[in-house]
């Protein structure tokens, strides 16, 4: 999964689908948001040195050949056959970038309801990878018995149209706008960047000639930069539910950056530890079409996200995607070099959004399991 859909994309399924819009609206209650036992987060959330995910100096991975380079890629290695998930620091996204998509971000979350519904109609029928509409939402998919607490806006950042009108909503002059645009560009390129130089040496970890896969599947791919703004706001009772339940994403990597609020938990070992927020780095987890292709040498990292009683949390996720006629199949560069047999049957990525989609949403995530041979 990597956006719920908006009501927008929902047709004409109408507010009581948007969770948090029909709870300011007194249609929903707080035991409404109540999820089951198992899926609930524990509290205190605990951070602990000891169980964290690694924390990779990407300088020092790209560097000259020596021991600290060798270290970092080792961790690299490690974190991706097991729990998925890593930290980036030494990474190539301008902080000011990042901090003017954040404070953009606080407004307009904090701007009233209506504004932020009539955004998700202003984006028309535009899409971004695998078909999903940028927009906002502040919804659960139809049918979900799990209400969400959390909204977003999704961006497609590589799409001239859709980063206007995000501007023209977000912005209160042209000179803003033009500001706004240009920390979205900045933040686009260093994530690409950063995502490519990522995948560049995983797929290097697995002997492949990494520029022919990366020119064969990923780039140009102009639907290819999602950028998601997320705000969970405080909830009077986080220890029955949860902003996002149990999931993997369906992309090669995402990128992600969280305030200093923290509440990300990640699966290690079959146990749920949370990330300590640190703004100066980049959360980076690997995604479904990433362990798919790499069958299974690489695992799609398992999160959720807890909810805080008196603050608000703000992310930003960013999802790096094969192009659009991508199959979603083991390499068969790696299966001829190695031998294997496949380990996950074919199947185009929208497809497989619409079988694992509904899945995560009940509370019964299955990822790519849903491929096994
Ligand atoms: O906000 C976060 O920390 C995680 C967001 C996420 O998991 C998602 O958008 O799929």
């Amino acid at each position: 999964m990597s956006v719920p859909l908006t009501m927008a994309e929902e047709g004409e399924a109408g507010c009581e689908r948007e969770s948090l819009a029909a709870y300011s609206r007194g249609k929903l209650s707080l035991k409404d948001f109540e999820w089951p036992q198992s899926l609930r987060v524990s509290f205190p959330l605990v951070y602990s040195d000891s169980q964290s995910i690694p924390e990779i100096d990407l300088q020092a991975l790209l560097g000259q050949q020596n021991d600290k380079q060798q270290q970092q890629l080792q961790l690299l290695s490690e974190a991706v056959s097991t729990c998925g998930f890593f930290q980036v620091v030494n990474h190539p996204i301008p902080a000011s970038a990042i901090r003017c998509l954040d404070s953009h971000a606080r407004k307009f979350f904090s701007s009233p309801l209506q504004r932020k519904l009539e955004l998700a109609k202003a984006f028309g029928r535009m899409m971004t990878e695998f078909d999903i509409r940028p927009g906002y939402t502040c919804g659960s998919p139809l049918e979900s018995p799990l209400k969400l607490w959390y909204e977003a806006l999704l961006i497609a950042a590589s799409d001239k149209d859709n980063v206007s009108a995000v501007a023209k909503c977000l912005c209160a002059d042209e000179e803003e706008e033009y500001t706004f645009k240009d920390a979205l560009e900045k933040f686009s390129f260093g994530f690409t960047k950063l995502a490519r130089d990522l995948c560049t040496i995983l797929l290097e970890t697995l002997g492949l000639d990494a520029n022919e896969i990366l020119e064969e599947y990923v780039d140009g791919n102009e639907q290819g930069v999602g950028v998601k703004l997320l705000h969970y706001p405080p909830c009077p009772q986080p220890e029955k539910t949860a902003g996002l339940p149990e999931h993997t994403d369906i992309c090669l990597l995402t990128v992600l950056w969280q305030d200093e609020v923290g509440g990300l938990q990640v699966c290690q070992d079959g146990c749920w530890i949370t990330v300590k927020p640190n703004v100066d780095a980049m959360v980076v987890n690997i995604g479904d079409i990433f362990q798919v292709c790499s069958n299974d040498r690489f695992k799609s990292g398992l999160h959720r996200v807890a909810l805080n009683k008196n603050e608000s949390r703000y992310s930003i996720a960013s999802f790096y995607n094969p192009r659009r006629d991508f199959k979603l199949t083991p390499l068969p560069q790696l299966l001829d070099s190695t031998n294997e047999a496949a380990k996950f049957r074919s199947m185009i990525p929208v497809e497989y959004r619409k079988l694992t989609f509904k899945e995560t949403f009940n509370g019964a995530w299955q990822g790519v399991n849903v491929l096994r041979c």
